[in-house]
């Protein structure tokens, strides 16, 4: 996830550029840049927060006409050379891009081939390239010729020099605003960017390309055909803007979900072949095949995307698998054998327990690989390999589109282990990837539910004193995240156990006043959890169950039924994460609590 933003008008506009830049960095911050049009384009760009940037464009720079970008690094890390704009081998075509281009690589390498010269490691470049060869006197149509090239998700905007009044923008997958003004117009990735200075805004669409003037708007599809759209007025404020509407980052992280899954996914797995496509870990499948163990190390949620990796390598690779908290493992001495994978699981790639984790896994002999958000971060830097989860920044402290999209990295990685050891045959992992693909609009369908378990939520939670979470196999891991989700955020003493456990302790706290939520998801051991929820109603303990569509039995031994849809079984604890991140939510937001910034808690842990 990145930002980008765009002037064009009567006023200088780097000031404008920079400013709208500042409003947009909780879409990423690791390296920021503009460019300008007077007589040529004038590029400026730093690593670091836009502050730096600020510092580095001159206080008086001319120029009428300019785009700017706030980084988020997906391809390459964060440095100066691979913050945008990127600029063609003639410095005449400027491209901020936010999204992913999936099959850049192979296109460099033919750009390479007839004579481009690449400056970064990025993605990106390859459009500021593709459009100065398609170039040949008509600028929208060389956006239009580079774009048919590519295929991604992509919401860009294109200076030119040989068309020095216009900008051209694009989407496909990635926002893209355009607000209104008087002799002047803005571009941005969402709309608190340009909120101070115009009210009319019009959404462009998945498809649709617009040429930009300071007198104009001309949209059109990305075939050229024209298009007409409404001018929108909005009324929210700057606070409201950031959060797209929503009443905190938490709700909006969730909302964010389905996306996330896509960008994961995108350019990794090949449907059609059967296929995981995860050269860029930079563990080589010799490597892989040579492995014996795996020990995942992690805090926090993250621990809970690794408990479940646990199961997916052990099911899909049939590997040993050890989950440990990352605090834990550091000191406990631990009796490493050869050939043994160290997996550190951090969304931030700051935690200090998991970074020493990792560190004391290097000094014996492991060989280690870092599933994390943070392009660039402290973890990346310690590891033989690294695996993003594109999720974007996350803002709310209790961690929600970044746990599905662990989950979702660990489906691929745990696949791509699968196939290179032998272990899964083609037609399986095509069963896996074709129920990856399927995910992103189910999580839609699971959202669309968000009424139902608010009231859930309302009846069933806002008044308890204690609560408990219970799931067997894959759905374990998301009592123990449900769990944690309504203790953080919601205060309300929480726990999790492993369905089978109850009988031996936690079936003596089961009461009329502790609602229990199980997770029931059709699995392996659906009866055994239909047994276990038999014994807790018993008790007359409230239960509210997650349950597949399908599923019409369970109504009869429950007090509520959330129903998710029906999708691979392996794949339906990221369907259940969902409703506990929503009831964890609503029952934080009718109790009152802080729930951007639970208290006591921060987001990045880096002490011990
Ligand atoms: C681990 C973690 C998060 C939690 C909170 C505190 O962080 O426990 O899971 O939501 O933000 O830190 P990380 O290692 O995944 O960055």
């Amino acid at each position: 996830m990145c930002g980008i933003v765009g002037y064009v008008g009567e006023k200088e506009a780097a000031p404008i550029l920079l400013d709208a830049l500042k409003r947009l960095e909780y879409r990423g911050y690791d390296s920021a840049g503009i460019a300008v049009f007077n007589e040529k384009i004038a590029c400026f760009k730093n690593e670091g927060e836009i502050e730096k940037l600020i510092k580095l464009v001159p206080k008086k720079l001319d120029g009428n006409i300019g785009i700017g970008h706030t980084r988020w690094a997906t391809h390459g890390r964060p440095s100066t050379i691979n913050a945008h704009p990127h600029l063609d081998c003639t410095g005449r075509i400027a491209v901020v891009h936010n999204g992913i281009i999936e099959n850049f690589f192979e296109l460099r390498e033919e750009l390479k081939k007839r004579g481009h010269k690449f400056t970064s490691e990025t993605d990106t470049e390859v459009l500021a390239h593709l459009i100065e060869e398609s170039y040949k006197d008509d600028f929208a149509l060389a956006v239009r010729s580079a774009l048919s090239k590519v295929s991604g998700s992509f919401a860009i905007a294109v200076l030119c020099s040989f068309e020095p009044d216009k900008i051209l923008v694009a989407r496909k997958d990635n926002p893209l605003v355009l607000g209104v003004g008087e002799k002047e117009n803005y571009i941005a990735s969402d709309i608190p960017a340009i909120l101070t200075y115009t009210r009319k805004m019009i959404f462009l669409d998945n498809g649709e390309m617009a040429a930009i003037t300071g007198r104009d708007i001309k949209i059109t599809t990305l075939q050229g055909k024209e298009v007409q759209k409404a001018i929108q007025d909005i009324t929210w404020d700057i606070k409201a803007a950031e959060k797209a509407g929503y009443e905190h980052f938490m709700l909006k992280e969730i909302n964010e979900q389905p996306r996330v899954i896509m960008e994961i996914t995108a350019g990794r797995i090949s449907e059609h072949e059967g296929k995981i496509i995860l050269g860029e870990i930079g563990l080589s499948e010799r490597v892989i095949s040579s492995l014996e163990r795996i020990i995942i190390v992690a805090c926090g949620t993250s621990y809970h995307a690794g408990y479940l990796g646990k199961y997916l390598f052990s099911k899909f690779a049939r590997m040993p698998v050890n989950v440990e908290v990352a605090s834990e493992f550091r000191y406990s001495d631990p009796a490493i054998v050869e050939k043994t994978l160290v997996i550190g699981i951090s969304q931030s790639g700051e935690t200090a327990d998991t970074l020493a984790a990792i560190r004391e896994a290097r000094s014996r002999g492991c060989t280690t690989l870092a599933i994390t958000n943070v392009v660039g971060s402290s973890i990346t830097r310690e590891v033989d390999g690294v695996l993003y989860i594109r999720a974007g920044p996350e803002i709310g402290v209790a961690a929600t589109k970044t746990f599905t999209a662990q989950v979702v990295s660990t489906y691929l990685l745990s696949i791509y282990f699968g196939l290179v050891r032998y272990c899964l045959t083609s037609a399986e992992a095509k069963r896996l990837i074709a129920g990856l693909k399927q995910l992103s609009r189910e999580v839609t369908k699971v959202l669309e539910k968000s009424g139902e378990i608010e009231k859930c939520a309302n009846t069933w939670f806002e008044n308890s004193k204690t609560c408990f979470f219970i799931g067997r196999n894959l759905n374990f891991p998301i009592a123990l995240e449900g769990a944690l989700k309504m203790k953080e955020i919601s205060y309300i003493p929480s726990d999790a156990y492993a369905a089978g456990e109850l009988k031996h302790g936690p079936l003596a706290l089961m009461s009329p006043d502790a609602p229990v939520v199980a997770i029931a998801t059709r699995n392996s051991t659906h009866e055994k959890m239909l047994s276990n929820i038999r014994e807790v109603k018993a008790r007359d303990a409230p239960i509210i169950a997650i349950a597949n569509e399908s599923d019409i039995d369970i109504e009869r031994f429950v007090d509520h039924v959330v129903r998710v849809p029906d999708v691979a079984e392996e794949m339906s604890p990221v369907l259940s994460a969902v409703v506990v991140q929503l009831l964890a939510y609503y029952t934080a937001r009718k109790k009152g609590c802080s729930i951007d910034k639970p208290r006591h808690l921060a987001k990045s842990v880096t002490v011990e």
